[in-house]
Parts: structure tokens; sequence; C-alpha cells
């Protein structure tokens, strides 16, 4: 009944996909495609990611206006996606059964073959190597009805092709594709990424698993073991990292860098721990994986010796807009319980919606919904548009959608009450699967430095000459007043406007508050710059700040783009839509103010000093430190 053919689908012409690495200013960035690598001058370019450039105080719109997602799908993929929303929700409301999987702390098999016959173990794997061929604005379409229903398949299915396998698709050789994709897309064998360690969580580069070229040079020997690894227990196909001895050209010293290899359950070593008990997710396997001297042919190298580290965070910037989507289907699902509890319960005589305290929290979830959901589609589109450069929108995607969903679910079990605190509602589940988000594929606090951190670098290349002019003020004295100009203009408040152009003309006023957070932010960042220069990296109370303005501007940028598409192609929802922007723009803008502020007010410096403190010494003491109310009992 769900079975969905395959082969009637035509999306096998994949470009061939390069992909950009932003370097550290001022380093080299190398522009690694599936057959070449090479380094070139980053801080000479310009960027045409939107996020990279309002670190620079800029606005370029090519890629938000028109909102990306309207376009992006030609008649051909839209009849594809039709062909499958349908049979996809069905299957998720009749077959497949979250409570149940959750009990069992497994799918239940006869799920499992069905998600197998329709093709959903191989949703983007090209037609030719037995997928669907899905875009990945097609993808997060579907993944956005999983994750309504239930986020734990979302992850098996997710940990196997979002990041298991996404290295050979995005790295892989012809014959690598050839030997393991048919059988990946198929559901035949479950795939695996291994790059998290005992000692290596957020500081990936830190892993210890090595893999060693054998005297023969035909096989690597590989030794280590991996943690906490989705699909650890069930894969037979992994994606794993490890670190080989590599000869530096320039030097001839021998370095560990971390190469990308595909390993076979069946090269032998190769074995796994029980699954884990896990808060949530539950029927989704995670466990650790071993490796005892398995040999890995040279062959099964992916993307190049000493290049595994980008292949790695290539994958994650790869599969990240799809957290988003698969989230901003899970908020949907709460607000409709939400809904539906506010609609029929009567307190003091009254439907509880028709009081302010529960219309607040509904409008509040719908805002956060609206922005999560015009930010995953619009970090889609651009990949499928062929953007080189996303890993910031992704991240922010990520980061934005978990904290979203988060407020989603919590806000709805408040709407229930008593309600949604039992287990018969389905909100706990929901609520316990959604932890592990702001977590895993990079911790929400990590992915706030890589933002920050990532941007301020990419300023840092524009700004070569005046960071310059201010550590030799002699070599350039006009450039560093006219910078410190600006900086006075800014710290009275006065800031050039940007002009964002692109918005549909009810919402100018919107573009126009957009504009002046961009402007502010770009100061901002410059500012940062000249005081820290490259000691900004320590300065976490503050990247955590231009984190958060970073993250505000970027979904301001999507909820003005997509909801201006709908006034133009004057949707039903509109009007709707656009109350919804003037809301979010206002409250966001004042967000990115606040933020902004505190990276140079006072009282909050102290506030920092002393937080500082305070950890410092609960951590000194083993816990808190004040006297108890009652003295010393
Ligand atoms: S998998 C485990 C996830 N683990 C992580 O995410 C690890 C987090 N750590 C990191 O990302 C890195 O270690 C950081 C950098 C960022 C901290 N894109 O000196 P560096 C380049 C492109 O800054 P470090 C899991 O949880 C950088 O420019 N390039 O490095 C599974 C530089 O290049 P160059 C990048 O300080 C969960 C070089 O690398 C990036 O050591 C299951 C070195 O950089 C980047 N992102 O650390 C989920 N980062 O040398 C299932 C760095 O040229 C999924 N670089 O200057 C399911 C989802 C599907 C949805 C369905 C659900 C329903």
């Amino acid at each position: 009944m769900y079975r969905f053919a395959r082969n009637t689908l035509s999306h096998s012409s994949q470009a061939q996909k390069t992909l950009v690495f932003r370097g550290k200013y001022p380093r080299y960035s190398a522009v690694l495609s599936t057959t070449r690598l090479q380094k070139r001058d980053y801080a000479a370019e310009t960027s045409e990611s939107f996020c990279m450039n309002m670190f620079r105080g800029q606005a370029v719109t090519r890629q938000v206006f028109p909102y990306p997602a309207t376009d992006v799908l030609d008649e051909d993929r839209k009849e594809t996606l039709d062909a499958l929303v349908d049979p996809v929700s069905k299957f998720f409301e009749e077959v497949n059964d979250p409570a149940k999987n959750d009990e069992l702390e497994r799918i239940e098999d006869h799920t499992l073959q069905g998600l197998k016959e329709l093709g959903a173990f191989g949703l983007q794997v090209p037609v030719d190597h037995g997928g669907i061929g899905l875009s990945n604005t097609q993808y997060a379409r579907l993944v956005e009805i999983v994750g309504s229903h239930d986020l734990g398949v979302g992850i098996a299915l997710g940990a196997h092709q979002s990041i298991g396998f996404k290295g050979i698709t995005l790295f892989g050789n012809e014959e690598q594709k050839a030997k393991y994709l048919p059988k990946l897309a198929s559901g035949e064998v479950f795939a695996a990424y291994s790059l998290t360690e005992p000692s290596s969580g957020s500081d990936a580069n830190s892993i210890r698993t090595k893999a060693e070229l054998s005297a023969d040079g035909k096989h690597y020997i590989m030794n280590g073991s991996k943690i906490w690894i989705s699909n650890g227990g069930i894969a037979d196909i992994f994606t794993v990292f490890a670190k080989t001895p590599v000869k530096d050209e320039r030097t001839g010293d021998i370095k560990e860098k971390v190469t990308a290899f595909i390993v076979e359950r069946s090269f032998g070593g190769v074995s796994s721990g029980p699954p884990e008990k896990k808060m949530g997710i539950k029927c989704s396997n995670t466990a650790e994986v071993y490796f005892e001297d398995t040999k890995v042919p040279v062959e099964n190298v992916l993307g190049g010796v000493g290049e595994g580290f980008k292949v790695a965070m290539m994958i994650l910037n790869n599969g990240r807009f799809g957290m988003a989507a698969a989230l901003s289907g899970t908020m949907k699902a709460c607000i409709a319980k939400a809904v539906d509890h506010a609609a029929n319960r009567k307190q003091f005589a009254k439907h509880i919606h028709e009081y302010g305290s529960i219309q607040e929290k509904i409008a509040e979830m719908v805002l956060r919904q609206y922005a999560t959901e015009s930010m995953g589609y619009m970090v889609a589109a651009n990949m499928d548009k062929g953007a080189k450069e996303f890993q910031i929108e992704a991240a922010i995607s990520k980061v934005y959608g978990s904290e979203a969903a988060w407020f989603c679910c919590d806000q709805t079990i408040q709407i229930l009450g008593g309600m949604g605190y039992m287990k018969e509602a389905g909100l706990e589940r929901v609520m316990r699967d959604l932890r592990i988000f702001r977590i895993f594929e990079g911790t929400n606090d990590i992915l706030r430095l890589f933002v920050a951190l990532t941007g301020i670098q990419y300023c840092g290349g524009h700004l070569k000459d005046a960071l310059a002019a201010l550590r030799n003020p002699m070599s350039n004295p006009g450039l560093l007043v006219g910078k410190a100009v600006e900086k006075a203009r800014r710290s009275m408040g006065v800031v050039s406007p940007i002009a964002v152009t692109g918005a549909h003309s009810q919402l100018s006023a919107e573009a126009d508050k957009l504009g002046g957070s961009i402007a502010m932010f770009g100061g901002s960042v410059e500012d940062l710059l000249a005081k820290y220069q490259k000691k900004i990296v320590d300065e976490q109370f503050l990247l955590w700040r231009v984190a958060e303005a970073a993250m505000d501007i970027y979904s301001m940028t999507a909820v003005i783009a997509r909801a201006s598409a709908s006034l133009s192609s004057g949707l039903p929802s509109s009007e709707h839509e656009k109350i919804i922007c003037e809301t979010y723009i206002e409250q966001a803008s004042q967000r990115v103010k606040s933020n902004l502020s505190e990276l140079t007010s006072t009282p909050h410096q102290a506030i920092f000093k002393n937080m500082s403190a305070i950890s410092k010494q609960t951590v000194a003491n083993g816990g808190v430190v004040a006297h108890h109310p009652l003295g010393g009992l």
C-alpha cells in the first residue's frame, strides 16, 4: 500500500559538488572537491553567504531575496514530492507507532520494513545508485513529516543518510559509490558516522583512533574506539575518522592528521557495545564501536589522506538543515496539540485560548516555528542552488531550531497543564526526544562559538588594513581616523543605515530594521576585532552575544524574505504571515540591540567578571559555596 516506485523517479543528474572551506584569516582555505584540493587566498575574496557578509556589516541579499525556496523546485521535482508527501504522512499516521517504538527501545520490524519499501533509506541517493535522488529541499519536506511524528525514527534514518553515508555521496569516488550506495539506499545495511570518542567530543580534531599503513601499503590498520555512535550497534558500514601519519610536503615532518575511511563491519576487528540506555530517541540505536587491528583497504580512504577533519565538518554542515526541517515539523505537531487543548478547555467560564497568557504562549510558538521553518528551507534551497558556503547558516538553523522546538514542547506542556505531564498526552516522549538536539551534531554552545568566530575571521580578512593601522598608526593615519569617527558615532547610537533591498513594500519598515541591525552588528564586530584582535577567541561571554545577534539577524532575514514571498504571490495566509513578520522583527531587532550593547556596557563587563568568579569559586568548592540559610545545619 505504501510502496513507492523508486525507479519511476528521474533525478540522477547531480552536478559534481565543489565544496569550499572558509579559511582562518590570514591563513589559507582549501577548495575541496571530490577530485582535487587546492589552496587559495580567501581573505582577498568575497563570500556569497549572507551570514558571512553580515559580519562585515554588509547586506548581500542574493541568497535571501527573493525567498529561494519558492522557485527551487522545478515541475518534475514538485511532482515527485507530491507523490511522496501523502504516502509518507499516511505511513507515519497509520503504521508507525512512536509510543511503541519508545517502549520497545527499537523500531518495530514491520515499520522498518515499511520504511525500506518507501525508499526512506536512500532519499538523496542518486537514482543511478538505487535511491530516490531527492534534492535537499525535497528531503527537508519529508524529514519535516518524520519530525512531526517520531524523532527516534528520524534519528535512525538521519544517522544513516544525513551523516552515516553522506561522506560517500559527497566525497566518494565512482567505485566507492557504486559499491556501497545501492545496499545503503535500499536499507539492506545501516550506516553510522563515527567521529566522537571518549576524550574527543566538541574538540573533534583531538581524536585518538589511529590508522597506520601496512608494510605492503595495501591496508590501513585501524585501532581505537568510538562512543555514542548513532546506529553504532546495527550498522554494517561506518564512516570512521582516524589519525594517520602524514608527511608535510614543505617541512618533511610527519604529522598526525585526520583521515576519513569507509569501514565495513565484515573487515574484522569491528565490534559494538550494548545499546545505550538513553533519556529519549530510545528506538534509535546508540552504541560504542571498537576497532581492533581492523584492516581497511587503502581504496576505502574517503576524500584524501589527511583531509578527514574537513570531510567530517562538511558532512555535518550538509546535514544540519535537516534538523531544522525536522524540528519545524515537531513544533507544528506541538502547536496543534496546544491549540486543540486551548480551544476546548474551559476554566473560569472561558476557553483558555481567550486569556492573554495563553495567547502569548501560542503566538510565541508560532513565531519561532515560522522562523525555524523559514531558515531551514532557505538553507536547503541555497544548497540546492549550488551555494558553496552555508556553514554559518546551517549551524544557526540547527541551534535556533533545537531551542525553538524545546520551547514549543515546554509551552505546550504548560498549556495542557497536568494533562501535558501525563504520558498519555505523548508530550513527555517528545520532550525527552528533543533534549539531545541541543547536544549532538555539535553542541549549541560550540556551534555558537563556531558561528561567531567564523564570521569574525571573515570580517578580519576585510579589516586587514585597519587592523594593521591599529598596530602601526603611522602607516595609515587616515584610515584610523575614519574608523575612530565611525566608532564614536556607533557609541552614540548613530549608525548609518544599510539598505536591504528585495522585501515586499508592505514590509519596508521591517527591512529597515533589518538594515539597522546589520549595520550595528558589523560595527560591533569591527570594534571587537580592533579591541581584542586574535585574543577575541578567548572572550566567550562576548562571542556568545555575537552569535545570539547573528542568529537573530539571520532569522529576521529569513522571516522577511518568506513573508514577502507570501505577500507577493497573494497566498491566503499572507496577512497572517505579515503580522508574524512585523512582530518577529520588532522583537528580534530589540534582542540584537540588547546583545550588542552588552558587548561594551560597563555593567555587563562587571557581570561577566562576576559570573566567571562565581563559577570558579563554585568549582573550587565542588558545589555551592554559600552557607545554608539555617547556618551550619
Ligand atoms: S556526530 C558528532 C558531532 N560532533 C561535532 O559536531 C563536533 C563539534 N566540533 C566541531 O565542529 C569542530 O571541532 C570545531 C572546530 C568547530 C569546534 N565547515 O581550527 P579550527 C575548518 C567548514 O576552527 P578546531 C553527532 O553528534 C576551519 O575553517 N570548515 O578547528 C551525531 C579550518 O580550516 P583551514 C570548517 O578548533 C548525531 C579547519 O577546519 C568547519 O579544532 C546524530 C580547522 O578549524 C566547518 N563546520 O574545531 C544526528 N569547522 O585550516 C543524526 C572547521 O582551512 C542526524 N572548519 O583554516 C539527524 C538529522 C536529520 C534530521 C532528522 C531528524 C528527525
